[in-house]
């Protein structure tokens, strides 16, 4: 490898191979449990626990380690309720004309509509941005890389980390999207990736049988 400033690995922890086998499962079945839902409560959820779940995102492996990602986290009820109004006008304009026959079809297992109710009741949204440009410095100025790579992780791991914390969440993403820079006042250099509804289920929710189930690893993997 060429120079470059370094310093020792820290905190690898080396797990034995049982352990490792006992532990991969564990957190597989924890991950199993997961699940995407509708109908939220609006009981409240402390901002210090999204703050946390945020830090965990953040530690995602990123193009260059420019971390380009931004998460507008949307608490305030008002708020909260222009992107509802925003996201059921795109939403209706997608159900109605843009998505087609067979994306509606794909669509009918899931019971989704134009109604996003879940954007006024929810206590938390976190809008995800990526960002075509500043850096790890956030200079605005130098060119980003593998920005959607990089945000998807990040998400991924946000997902995952709101979900050990107990939280549910909604992979919400109205069709466009373009309102969600206006509303949080985000510049035209980023790129809303996905809208996150969090909070805990309603009382009584549901969830579409479809979405049980999972392709099975022998469907999803080859071993060469
Ligand atoms: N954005 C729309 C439609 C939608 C599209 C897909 I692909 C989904 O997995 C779920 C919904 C909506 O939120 O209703």
């Amino acid at each position: 490898m060429k120079q470059h400033d370094k310093v020792p690995l820290t905190g690898f922890a080396d797990v034995a191979s049982d352990e490792m086998v006992l532990r991969a499962r564990q957190f597989r079945d924890f991950m199993k449990s997961r699940r995407t839902i509708r109908d939220f409560s609006d009981r409240p959820v402390p901002r210090e626990a999204i703050e946390a779940c945020i830090e965990a995102a953040a530690t995602a492996p990123s193009g260059a380690n420019h971390q380009p990602w931004h998460f507008a986290v949307i608490g305030s009820p008002d708020l909260k309720h222009r992107i509802r109004e925003a996201a059921e006008k795109e939403e209706r304009a997608f159900y109605a004309e843009k998505a087609g026959t067979e994306w509606l079809a794909a669509l009918e297992p899931l019971g989704t509509d134009p109604e996003k109710p879940f954007l006024d009741i929810a206590p938390w949204l976190i809008a995800i941005f990526g960002q075509k440009k500043g850096g790890i410095e956030n200079d605005g100025q130098q060119k980003n890389y593998y920005v959607t790579e990089s945000v998807g992780i990040a998400t991924g791991l946000l997902i995952a980390a709101l979900h050990s914390a107990g939280l549910a969440t909604l992979t919400h993403t109205p069709n466009p999207m373009g309102f969600l820079n206006e509303i949080c006042g985000r510049p035209k250099s980023e790129r809303a990736f996905v809208l996150l509804v969090v909070g805990y289920p309603a009382e009584g929710a549901t969830v579409p049988k479809h979405a049980l189930r999972k392709k099975p690893l022998s469907a999803i993997s080859s071993w060469l």
